[in-house]
């Protein structure tokens, strides 16, 4: 048996922030269609904001009997995760979107069950195959990605840093800075799937080897 990554039909499946958006993440898999010989990379911030990141939540953990699933980590997961460790840290958690989250759950962080805690908790900084990078936000182009900057992989908008091409090479896939035109920020050597899904925009999925774009957008 030839392992599932080698085979001519794989495909890897970049997916920007969700943000709550339950609908949209459904809607979006049911374009796609994975199976098992794909790999769906989720590039982080699940929850906040939108109106249901229970569901998201269990729906991505639903997804790994389906397919390979690689889940990323984003700054809106660490903000509960150090909410719940740091009672200091809630209320500004509840100001950047968490509020939802908790009002997803029942409205308290006792609610939050155990596998969604220790889904968030596996979630990983980055995640590097042969021809790409996936983070959350954001790198600085000379450090390999275990040694960069939390801050700069989890927080930094775009808008502040501009990196050149990272030094392996290989084409980097972000999240995080919202592109509120529901376009995918593409700069060749850095790719932006976060297309603002919570506000007005889209929710994205690109297949990092043809640059197959999905995108889908709740009824209003
Ligand atoms: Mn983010």
């Amino acid at each position: 048996m030839p392992t599932s990554n080698n085979t001519a039909s794989a495909r890897t499946i970049a997916i920007g922030d969700i943000h709550g958006c339950a609908d949209e993440l459904e809607q979006l898999l049911q374009l796609i269609q994975p199976t098992a010989d794909d790999t769906l990379v989720f590039l982080g911030d699940y929850i906040d904001r939108g109106p249901d990141s229970q569901r998201v939540i269990n729906t991505v953990i639903g997804l790994q009997e389906t397919c390979e699933v690689v889940t990323l980590v984003g700054n809106h997961e660490i903000m509960l995760l150090d909410a719940i460790e740091q009672p200091l840290m809630q209320s500004l958690w509840l100001q950047f979107g968490g509020q939802q989250t908790l009002d997803s759950y029942g409205g308290d962080f006792d609610s939050i069950p155990a596998d969604h805690l220790t889904f968030l908790e596996s979630c990983q900084r980055f995640h590097e195959t042969e021809g790409h990078l996936f983070v959350h936000a954001n790198y600085l182009p000379n450090s390999p990605l275990d040694q960069q900057d939390p801050q700069v992989l989890l927080w930094t908008h775009l808008s502040e840093l501009q990196p050149t091409a990272h030094v392996s090479g290989k084409r980097v896939i972000v999240g995080h800075t919202p592109q509120k035109n529901g376009k995918i920020l593409d700069y060749g050597h850095l790719v932006c799937l976060d297309t603002f899904c919570f506000g007005n925009g889209v929710l994205t999925g690109m297949d990092v080897h043809t640059d197959q774009l999905w995108q889908t957008k709740a009824r209003n």
